[in-house]
């Protein structure tokens, strides 16, 4: 990450989170049987292949913004990497977006082929619940179901294949884009609260802070898509706009939505302002949503 808005301390702490939570995957994914060689061959491309890392952060962070120890975030911090990991492969497979490169190179059913992709993906899906349920037990496994299923990223992926092609409005696109999206974080915000002893004051205060990070974050990327390259995002850029999406900069343009990432940063930071000085990196994560270049 050298992007100079960056603090060092955050770049520093992201940097320990993407070494160890590897450390974990990378286990996980080296004890397979011969016959299962492609297909872990494939997991393996599509997760260690490069990604920031920003959900398995947000799981360290929450749990020590609650008072646990990194240290006990990491295996569920990697099984959150393996879901946010499987959502991309199936988002880029022709009947979803039909994208041809992710995190720099070729997207998984182009390195390999469609149903490699598709099993690729449900393997990792699967493996995250294996992960979530020895780690973190039913409560939390039930829960990471409910943000990733129908009223979370699937559902919010339904919505916006959905709206493709169609003129819409503001409330409509952040009605897609909190379940596309910030379902997601908001339920690693909350694994990482709750393994870090969370209570219940301070689980509302991390919600509503992956909630506003969360919405926060698609609205970059959509900017993104728009002003950005493909070298820069490792994914191709523009293609937002080429497939009709529903986006924010296309419903409110670049500078308004620019400033509504902001406001919803500032609210973000307000939301655990409860938290005290365990919070400085999910502060400054804040920061980092709206401020990336990638
Ligand atoms: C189950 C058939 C089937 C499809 C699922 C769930 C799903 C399809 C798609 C999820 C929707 C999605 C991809 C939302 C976009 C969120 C987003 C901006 C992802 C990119 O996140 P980054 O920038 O990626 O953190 P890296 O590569 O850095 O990890």
């Amino acid at each position: 990450m050298n992007n100079p808005a960056i603090s060092p301390d955050l770049t520093a702490h992201l940097e320990w989170c993407r070494v160890h939570v590897d450390q974990v995957i990378d286990r996980r994914l080296s004890t397979r049987d011969k016959q299962a060689d492609r297909l872990v061959e494939a997991m393996r491309y599509a997760i260690l292949g490069g990604g920031k890392r920003l959900r398995p952060a947000l799981v360290v962070m929450a749990c020590e913004a609650a008072g646990g120890a990194a240290q006990t975030a990491l295996p569920a911090a990697a099984a959150i990497e393996m879901i946010h990991t499987y959502s991309l492969i199936h988002d880029d497979l022709p009947c979803m977006d039909d994208d041809d490169y992710r995190r720099g190179r070729l997207t998984v059913h182009k390195q390999y082929d469609e149903a490699t992709a598709v099993l690729a993906g449900d393997a990792l899906h699967a493996l995250a619940f294996e992960i979530l349920a020895d780690c973190g037990g039913p409560d939390i496994v039930r829960e990471v179901a409910h943000y990733i299923g129908a009223d979370g990223i699937i559902g919010g992926q339904m919505d916006d294949l959905l709206a493709e092609g169609i003129i819409t409005n503001e409330q409509h696109v952040s009605f897609i884009h909190l379940r596309k999206t910030a379902s997601l974080i908001t339920a690693s915000v909350r694994v990482g609260g709750r393994l870090g002893g969370t209570t219940s004051a301070q689980l509302e205060m991390l919600t509503g802070y992956g909630r506003d990070i969360g919405l926060a974050f698609q609205i970059v990327d959509d900017i993104l898509d728009e002003v950005g390259s493909t070298e820069q995002l490792g994914k191709t850029a523009g293609s937002d706009r080429a497939q009709q999406k529903a986006t924010y900069p296309g419903v409110i343009g670049i500078e308004q939505s620019r400033q509504r990432a902001a406001e919803l940063c500032a609210a973000a930071k307000r939301a655990i302002a409860g938290l005290g000085p365990g919070a400085d990196q999910l502060v400054a994560l804040a920061d980092y949503m709206i401020l990336r270049d990638r």
